[in-house]
């Protein structure tokens, strides 16, 4: 946990959030402004700033898509397509300094990114 954070704030009640998902690893949540009719935020339980925080062996980013799967077929949005989204950094767009992925879908998605 990390004091000011304001993911582990969600993580552990302070904050209120409307979860989808939980086990011991991670929690999964509505994002707070929506960018697709499906967006969801996936984060580990454990404080890492960011994907290059996650020590070599740790099976965290497997298990984060792992459940990224689950929720797909959970959230009706398997058939149609999906995007599953890391952002890291000041310039990657990260603005939350705990590791997240960002699953977004019900909607054609465009690339490049902005
Ligand atoms: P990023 O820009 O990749 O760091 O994404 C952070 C996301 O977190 C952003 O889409 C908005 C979301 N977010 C920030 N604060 C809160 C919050 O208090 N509650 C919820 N549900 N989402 C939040």
């Amino acid at each position: 946990m990390s004091e000011d954070c304001i993911f582990c704030k969600i993580i552990n009640g302070e904050i209120p959030s409307t979860v989808v998902y939980e086990d011991d690893q991670v929690l999964a949540f509505n994002d707070i402004d929506p960018q697709a009719p499906v967006h969801v935020v996936i984060i580990p339980k454990e404080h890492y700033e960011s994907i290059l925080s996650v020590p070599a062996g740790d099976d965290i980013i497997s298990h984060i898509h792992t459940v990224a799967n689950r929720l797909v077929l959970k959230l009706g949005i398997a058939d149609s397509g999906f995007r599953l989204v890391n952002n890291c950094g000041a310039d990657g767009g990260q603005t939350v300094p705990h590791l997240h992925y960002h699953l977004l879908g019900g909607r054609s998605m465009q690339w490049p990114p902005g």
